[in-house]
């Protein structure tokens, strides 16, 4: 009867339907063995975890020098790395690079595992919001022009998002008021954002309206965000009001207990950037995403 069964058992069940290959039939047979009213919260697949310290991912520099830099400490065993078309990012390598004590997506500035700097918004990716002004869906890991059929200009913004580099143009004509449905139904905006990386932050109280593509924004230096305004028709608005978890928070809003996610499957993250969501997903604002498959 109490509401976090329900919603384990809802976890779970999805979780199941989620993960029907042969390779994971071991966290199958667990979920299905046991009756569901007890704790099963058998998620975190210990498997994994020789994955991250013996290291079969090459490339990242986690060569066991634990002494040297800007501290960056890594997770617990719990985390499983997050690929982004094949590479394991700063937001999914299981490491908090930036010593803020958040690892991930945990960290409101890893925005997806497609993401490689934890310390702002930005994304860090070459190719990545390479034009100044023309954007498409901004949390796809990269900037293909047209790829998602999600089109805005930032010469259409009058809080001039795109600073000096392209500043607002009252006189542009190029402004479309819809986008399509294929944008709409692709791209995967968190709580509080638009499809092109405007989002709503609070903030010692105020709420700002800033755009991920500025590159040097963040939670700890908001007067160095841009300003931008949210493109009505790719809006995610957020309701906290329902429990959903808006952008730039971890946690439900006080009194809630799992967050609600609108039309998908919600999740929680621990601050090492675990979370529940099925393999190949990964979990912003209390809901799964797709990992961006290769
Ligand atoms: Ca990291
Ligand atoms: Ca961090
Ligand atoms: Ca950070
Ligand atoms: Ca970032």
């Amino acid at each position: 009867m109490r509401p976090l069964v329900l919603s384990v058992s809802v976890v779970a069940t999805a979780f199941t339907l989620a993960c029907k290959s042969p390779e994971s039939g071991e966290a199958t047979t667990a979920m299905t063995d046991g009756d569901t009213s007890g704790p099963t919260t058998t998620l975190n697949l210990p498997d994994l975890t020789t994955g991250t310290t013996t290291g079969p991912t090459t490339g990242s520099p986690t060569d066991a020098t634990t002494t040297t830099a800007p501290q960056p400490t890594t997770a617990g065993p719990g985390c499983v790395p997050l690929e982004c078309e094949g590479e394991v990012l700063a937001c999914g390598d299981c490491m908090d690079n930036d010593g803020d004590g958040k690892v991930d997506i945990a960290d409101p500035e890893c925005v997806t595992p497609c993401d490689n700097l934890e310390d702002t918004f930005a994304t860090g990716l070459p190719g990545d919001n390479v034009d100044p002004c023309n954007q498409d869906c901004f949390f796809d890991g990269n900037s293909g022009a047209g790829n998602d059929k999600c089109e805005w200009n930032l010469k259409c913004d009058e809080a001039n998002p795109g600073g000096d580099e392209c500043p607002y143009d009252p006189d542009y004509k190029n402004c479309p008021e819809m986008q399509s449905e294929q944008c709409l139904s692709s791209c995967q905006v968190p709580n509080g954002c638009d499809c092109f990386g405007c989002c709503t932050v609070q903030v010692d109280g105020m709420t700002y309206d800033i755009f991920l593509g500025d590159a040097d924004c963040s939670l700890a230096d908001i007067d160095s965000c841009q300003q931008c305004t949210k493109n009505d028709d790719c809006d995610e608005e957020c309701h906290p009001e329902e429990c959903e978890i808006c952008f730039g928070e971890t946690e439900p809003p006080p009194g809630c207990g799992d967050p609600t996610c609108a039309g998908g499957q919600s999740c929680t993250l621990d601050m090492e950037g675990n979370s529940d969501c099925p393999e190949g997903y990964y979990c912003q604002t209390g809901c799964c995403f797709t990992v961006i498959p290769p």
